[in-house]
């Protein structure tokens, strides 16, 4: 008894210690636009919010099953175990990169890890793993596909055609369907935007006869059980299943590219920016999934409070070496432009 305590225990702080990598991670790639103007020449969307939708859903994982996120794909890399170091010197576009500095931000890939490429082409990402479950089904591998897309994404038609392939054959997929509450610079809500029918959007599964669940996004443990549930049933050859994670996005879209010499920057979130409620944006922050695990932890006595501290400053040190790992790192000789272009 005791020592299944104990397991738990360490699991739940696992998962804590992965929100904060990701979020630590993500706070120095926003700083690098201050404090290192012109380093990160593309764009770069952070996913802070999300944290317990990615640390949770990836918690019910075999380490050989796929994860294919959308072009917001800072996050399940570092839960997949994918060096810090080789990240940020592929956001900052440098020759020790992940892709060699040719991806970016928005195109991370570790095949190694079974994290085999992101697109930033909405919506498309979830028929690429739709096929990779169909490969993973016909070479018998036993492999299950972890499949994020956004709100914004559920509405291509991409989403119903891979549902329906999906349905039909049986492949082993869950889709999960972050709803961050925003598309770009647009609310999702039908009532504000205009821009989305049917709530909640997990309902859709019914349309495919396949399991449809909304769960609180903002709880990595509810997350794991909604996720692990449905990660049974495809690993069982029963098929696939939608997970609606709903939280919110806590920082901007993504960076404005201003003209030099003024950095590159991250503007005010859109619920502000666009939509002057500054309450939503606050009531949000306040359900900020990591404090509120962090306190939830604390109080039933799971975590210390000195052991919290000692998870924060030891992600701090390892996103630090990181940084430094980037900015070292040579850029891509020019003359290497044209290698991998396929066309
Ligand atoms: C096919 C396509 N249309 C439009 C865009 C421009 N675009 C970039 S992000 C985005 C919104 C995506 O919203 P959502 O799927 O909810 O993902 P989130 O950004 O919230 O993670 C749009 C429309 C694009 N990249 N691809
Ligand atoms: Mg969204």
């Amino acid at each position: 008894m005791a020592a299944k305590r104990r397991w738990e225990k360490d699991r739940l702080v696992w998962i804590y210690q992965q929100m904060v990598r990701i979020r630590e991670f993500e706070e120095a790639v926003k700083r690098t636009f201050i404090e290192h103007p012109q380093v990160i020449r593309g764009h770069a969307h952070l996913g802070d919010g999300a944290e317990a939708t990615i640390v949770g859903s990836l918690f019910t994982r075999k380490p050989s099953d796929m994860v294919m996120p959308s072009y917001r794909c800072h996050g399940y890399p570092i839960v997949l175990g994918t060096p810090l170091k080789q990240m940020m010197a592929e956001i900052y576009g440098r020759k020790d990169g992940l892709c060699r500095g040719f991806g970016g931000s928005m195109h991370l890939a570790d095949p190694e890890r079974h994290f085999p490429g992101t697109s930033g082409i909405i919506g498309q990402s979830i028929a690429h793993a739709t096929g990779a479950a169909v490969s993973a089904q016909i070479k018998h591998t036993d492999q299950i596909v972890y499949c994020f897309f956004g709100d914004g994404a559920s509405k291509q038609g991409a989403f119903y055609e891979s549902l329906n392939m999906a349905a039909i054959w049986k492949l082993p997929i869950i889709y999960i369907l972050e709803n961050n509450q925003y598309q770009a610079y647009t609310h999702f809500s039908l009532e504000d935007a205009n821009a989305m029918a049917g709530e909640p959007l997990s309902k859709k599964a019914a349309a495919f006869s396949m399991p449809g669940r909304t769960v609180d996004g903002t709880d990595p443990v509810a997350v794991a059980e909604a996720v692990g549930k449905a990660a049974r049933r495809a690993r069982a050859g029963k098929g696939p299943s939608l997970i609606e994670s709903k939280f919110y996005r806590l920082s901007a879209h993504g960076n404005v590219i201003t003209v030099p010499p003024l950095p590159t920057q991250f503007p005010e979130h859109e619920a502000i920016a666009v939509y002057g409620n500054r309450a939503e944006f606050e009531e949000w922050r306040a359900k900020d999934p990591i404090g509120q695990f962090r306190a939830r932890l604390i109080e039933q006595g799971t975590m210390a409070e000195g052991d919290a501290e000692s998870i924060l400053q030891s992600a701090r040190d390892e996103v630090a070496e990181a940084v430094r790992f980037a900015l070292d790192s040579p850029l891509p000789a020019p003359e290497e432009a044209l290698n991998y272009v396929y066309a």
